[in-house]
């Protein structure tokens, strides 16, 4: 009989989530944090725990037929790949933010200033809609810092408290989309059965947190 691989973030924000979700679908795993893959039990499938980085390509070339990952990490990746289901949990939003002594007040002041990102296509999009020419700095990580060390005018980041915005000086100026954890699937692994079985679980368990 055939199994089905679904990938998870290995460590970070949606890992807990992730395993909770999986385990109230009634699925049996050891949740080793030493290793790539845990095999469950009672159903015929393969959890593998990867970057969340990573998920979106796995499950487009099929070396994942599932993944649970940020519906940002799926946009920035530019995969195809089959939205089967929202999960609730990993909310945020990808905003625009900008030092709270500046004096941008609309979109169109960002003509000509350098933005640091981690998301240069999904901001690159953005603005191209907008009709603005900004200078995109991509960047791997402490965006938040950079507009104070000189390096950008503002910067676009994830957001859900607010805390890191605030404690670096920056306020939130525009949102450029709001992103949830989401269960994807290969082209087509809609039509698999157990993987039907899989998203009614799923849904289910949703359902009885409503
Ligand atoms: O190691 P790996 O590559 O797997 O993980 P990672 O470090 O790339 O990602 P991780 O674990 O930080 O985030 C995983 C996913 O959680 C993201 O892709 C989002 O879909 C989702 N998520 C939800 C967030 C946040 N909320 C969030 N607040 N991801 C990141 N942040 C960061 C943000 O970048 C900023 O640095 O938290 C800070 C802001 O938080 P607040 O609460 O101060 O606003
Ligand atoms: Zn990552």
């Amino acid at each position: 009989m055939k199994t089905l691989k679904i990938a998870i973030q290995k460590s970070g924000r949606l890992n807990e989530k992730s395993v909770e979700l999986l385990k109230n679908c009634g699925l049996n795993f050891e949740n080793y944090k030493s290793s790539l893959i845990s095999p469950v039990s009672n159903f015929p499938l393969e959890i593998l725990f990867l970057r969340d980085d990573d998920i979106p390509e796995y499950v487009q070339d099929g070396i994942a037929d599932l993944g649970i990952v940020g519906e940002n990490v799926i946009q920035e990746t530019e995969v195809e790949v089959s939205y089967l289901q929202k999960l609730g949990f990993g909310k945020c939003s990808l905003k625009i933010a900008v030092p709270n002594n500046n004096t941008i007040t609309v979109l169109d002041q960002l003509n000509g200033k350098a933005i640091a990102t981690t998301y240069p296509v999904i901001l690159g999009k953005y603005l191209k809609e907008k009709g603005i020419s900004s200078d995109i700095r991509t960047i791997s990580g402490s965006v938040e810092i950079s507009p104070g060390l000189g390096l950008s005018d503002a910067i676009c980041d994830l957001v859900s408290t607010g805390g890191t915005l605030k404690s670096n000086g920056l306020i939130p100026f525009a949102d450029v989309m709001s992103s949830e954890a989401v269960l994807i699937g290969s082209k087509g692994s809609e039509n698999d059965d157990l993987v039907q079985e899989l998203i009614q679980r799923i849904q289910s368990v949703l359902r009885a947190k409503e």
